[in-house]
């Protein structure tokens, strides 16, 4: 069986550039999928895993938030969703004999994707004080080291929480649940760095966080928008669900400063005439410049607001508030502004408009690309007055639909992962428990870096990822980081974040989606809640990696015991026992979720309510849905510079990297590459080939450089460039952050280009 690790670093940089593709998926991304998991799992496991992907009595795809339809192939998985697998369910192994041979300085050295690629890890370890080894550690010692520093701080909020987006929702309920207990909302997420600024303009002006539309909707609407988001790469399976609305005679939009090539062309594996032909996806092409949507949907609303009986009058009476003053300052929109900030043309927009008047049913999808920029908040909000504008939302085939990334994130949202929870919420909470959690808001993840490097905050613990890459500014993080007096990482791989440690450290091996969890009551399930919020149980069917492994609820409910002892009256014990008891307490605390045991049983689970979606109400602060009337922004750039995106490649899943390619851009072998567009690389004097370092500006005047980028030439909007997350993270200056939901602000970056040669 080839699972034997890669020997050496094998990450030889050296990227080698092709013609980018114009098709996405088809036969090559099967084939590749297959032979990305034979490699990690041998044949008999790719099997045993592949065929549960999405199935209703398999786990749910690791991959990524998109739902599932009610028919389901076969194969319910995409190339990427099987390399997440392939990355999960492989049979490399990082055991108490990998520690001893890599001291931490030699982990420090290595590569995120070498250390991914070592394999799952299978005892939990230890990392004492002065020492350079991580050592095997029994689990009560590590619960007893973690209860012995928590005790040790001066108050509950000097320790961190921190949750990535594949938890389900079982452990993230316990995780706040002890966090609360133990007295602190320092609960930071992903969330916070990816869809944070879609949930604050959500929430304000609709009154609720998340989407408002079904896989049917998609189906049945008129016009699909898609702005800031590369679905061919990041949720391909929303491909199929775009393929048939073209079918039912659905046009598509696509506002990106990159040619996509899945939003180009799709080549549906699954059916035969779309193996054959391929369906081109987009009608319309908005190449827009990095940060230009709020403009371009402003002078959009204008224009309807200009269109004799395009406005849904009925609905914006009965159903909606702010709409003069929002008109009045639609109004202000002009022309040669909109140009100026889109980089787009007249007839361009003047196409979209057409399409848009034409359309009775509409969609505005979108991802990272509009919610990383400063002004990302008014930005969406101005979405949300596009679709409320014509009455599109609350109604068959249209609404705001804010593409998920990990596949449980907005799952763990509604668990109470998150650092400003309404009071509703914690009000229920306290009931159910009898506890009286903090009503102070905590810090979220820049306020945790803010706080770690202060000294403020001494115990960091994350419930999965790898949250020195994944953040912004590493090296200000890393060093913020080294300072805390322990860091504690419940994982399933090896990654940065376990490199990077306070004074003591922690790894805690867990089990995944993919594998069999059994307790005393016997074989458990846990559930996730997808992008469309339906919620949905996932089973694991893999002999996990070590016996040694424990869940991630079992491993909240006995740190909490640890640390709480005999002063938590929550019985930690029995919920480790059988998931169904954690379940059945959720559904006393979360609304949506009453029965939810016998509702779980229904194979395909069930729809959490949505008032804005099923009833056309309203729940914000003035009981209707709110135009917003922000001042338009965007970029503003000095000369000689280009606006930098940090983006992914098709072969990484956030900071775990699959391999060194970009099948569908054309690059191969090598990730350190920059995208310019070919006029602006001739004004910088930067030949398709040519090294450079990136160093970014900031109004903090610190330089922070990335050396060694070889130029790209590539079609993307002028005055923009493109580079792949994480290596790109040292360029995002900490406090360059979206206004209101405090997100990374990482698609905007302002850089020049220094020590280029060749
Ligand atoms: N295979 C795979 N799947 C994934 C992930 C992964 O890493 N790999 N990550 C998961 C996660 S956590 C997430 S959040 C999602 C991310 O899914 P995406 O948001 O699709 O991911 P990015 O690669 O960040 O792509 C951003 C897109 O927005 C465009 N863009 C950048 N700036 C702008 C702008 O100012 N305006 C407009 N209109 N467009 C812009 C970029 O060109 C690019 O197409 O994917 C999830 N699924
Ligand atoms: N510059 C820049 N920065 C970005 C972004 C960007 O576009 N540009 N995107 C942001 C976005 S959208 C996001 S969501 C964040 C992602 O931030 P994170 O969610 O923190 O990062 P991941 O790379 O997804 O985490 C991968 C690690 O999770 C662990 N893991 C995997 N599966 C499991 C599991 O089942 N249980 C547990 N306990 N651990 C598991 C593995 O050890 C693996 O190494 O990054 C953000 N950072
Ligand atoms: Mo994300």
């Amino acid at each position: 069986m080839a699972t034997k690790p890669p020997t050496g670093d094998p990450v030889q940089d050296a990227p080698r550039v092709g013609p980018a593709r114009h098709t996405a998926a088809g036969l090559p991304a099967v084939a590749h999928s297959l032979a990305v998991a034979r490699q990690q799992m041998g044949v008999r496991r790719t099997a045993q895993t592949l065929l549960k992907v999405n199935q209703k009595n398999g786990f749910d795809c690791p991959g990524c938030a998109w739902p599932e339809g009610d028919h389901r192939h076969t194969a319910e998985f995409c190339e990427n969703g099987a390399k997440a697998v392939a990355e999960e369910a492989t049979l490399r192994r990082v055991t108490p004999e990998f520690f001893a041979a890599h001291p931490l300085p030699v982990l420090a050295a290595r590569s995120g994707y070498w250390l991914g690629q070592q394999g799952r890890i299978t005892h939990p370890m230890y990392l004492p004080e002065g020492a350079d080894h991580y050592e095997p550690v029994t689990w009560e010692r590590a619960f007893g080291i973690i209860a012995e520093e928590l005790r040790a701080l001066a108050s509950p909020d000097e320790a961190v929480f921190y949750t990535s987006g594949r938890t389900s929702n079982e452990a993230a309920f316990l995780l706040q649940l002890f966090a609360r207990e133990f007295g602190t909302n320092n609960l930071p997420d992903c969330s916070n760095m990816c869809h944070e600024s879609s949930g604050s303009a959500l929430t304000e002006t609709i009154g609720i966080g998340k989407g408002s539309v079904s896989l049917k909707d998609l189906h049945r609407a008129d016009l699909i928008i898609i702005a800031g988001q590369n679905p061919g790469t990041n949720h391909p399976r929303m491909l199929s669900a775009l393929e048939k609305a073209k079918s039912a005679g659905a046009r598509i939009i696509s506002v990106n400063p990159l040619p996509e090539a899945g939003l180009e062309r799709f080549k549906n594996p699954q059916t035969p005439h779309g193996m054959l032909r391929g369906t081109p996806l987009t009608d319309l092409f908005l190449q827009i410049r990095i940060g230009g949507d709020q403009a371009l949907f402003r002078l959009l609303n204008k224009l309807v607001l200009q269109t004799a009986g395009a406005v849904d009058e009925a609905f914006v009476r009965e159903h909606t508030h702010g709409y003069e003053e929002f008109a009045a300052a639609a109004r202000e929109a002009d022309w040669d502004r909109t140009l100026a900030a889109t980089g787009l043309d007249r007839a361009a927009i003047e196409e979209a408009l057409a399409m848009v008047l034409a359309s009775k049913r509409t969609i505005v999808c979108w991802a990272m690309g509009l919610t990383q920029h400063k002004h990302s908040v008014p930005t969406i909000r101005e979405i949300v007055n596009f679709l409320l504008l014509r009455g599109n939302i609350g109604r068959t085939g249209a609404g705001v639909c804010p593409v998920r990334g990990h596949s449980n994130v907005q799952g763990d949202r509604t668990m109470g992962i998150f650092e400003r929870p309404p009071a509703a919420f914690l009000d229920a909470l306290d009931k159910e428990f009898s506890i009286t959690s903090p009503r102070h808001h905590g810090y979220d993840v820049v306020r945790s870096i803010r706080a770690l490097r202060d000294g403020d905050a001494k115990v960091f613990f994350a419930m999965g990822g790898n949250f020195v890459a994944a953040t912004p500014d590493t090296e200000v993080t890393e060093a913020a980081m080294r300072r805390a007096r322990l860091t504690v990482h419940v994982s399933t791989k090896l990654n940065r974040s376990h490199a990077v440690t306070g004074t003591r450290a922690l790894i805690l091996p867990t089990l995944g989606r993919t594998d069999k969890d059994v307790q005393a009551s016997g074989k458990q399930f846990v559930t996730v809640e997808d992008s469309m919020s339906m919620v949905h149980a996932s089973r694991g069917n893999l002999t996990p990696a070590s016996p040694h492994l424990l869940s991630e609820p079992a491993i909240i409910a006995r740190l909490a015991r640890a640390v709480l002892g005999t002063g938590s009256a929550t019985p930690w014990e029995e919920f480790e026992k059988d998931y169904a008891t954690i379940r059945d307490r959720i559904s006393r605390v979360v609304p949506g979720f009453e029965d939810f045991n016998a509702r779980i049983t229904h194979p395909g689970g069930f729809t959490l309510p949505h008032a804005p979606r099923d009833e056309r109400r309203f729940p914000t602060a003035t009981g209707r849905a709110n135009f917003t009337a922000a001042p338009v922004e965007h970029p503003e750039l000095p000369d000689g510079r280009l606006l930098l995106q940090t983006l992914r490649s098709h072969d990484q899943y956030n900071t775990t990297i699959y391999g060194l390619d970009d099948r569908y851009r054309g690059i191969e072998g090598g990730r350190r590459v920059v995208l310019v567009n070919p006029d602006d690389a001739r004004d910088l004097g930067l030949a398709d080939g040519a090294y450079t370092d990136l160093v970014s500006e900031w109004k903090d005047g610190v330089e922070r450089r990335a050396p060694g980028f070889r130029v790209v030439h590539y079609p993307t909007a002028r005055g923009c460039a493109a580079a792949y997350y994480p290596e790109t993270n040292v360029l995002v200056p900490l406090d360059s952050t979206a206004d209101t939901s405090n997100t990374p602000a990482s698609k905007s970056v302002v850089v020049r280009f220094e020590n280029v040669q060749g």
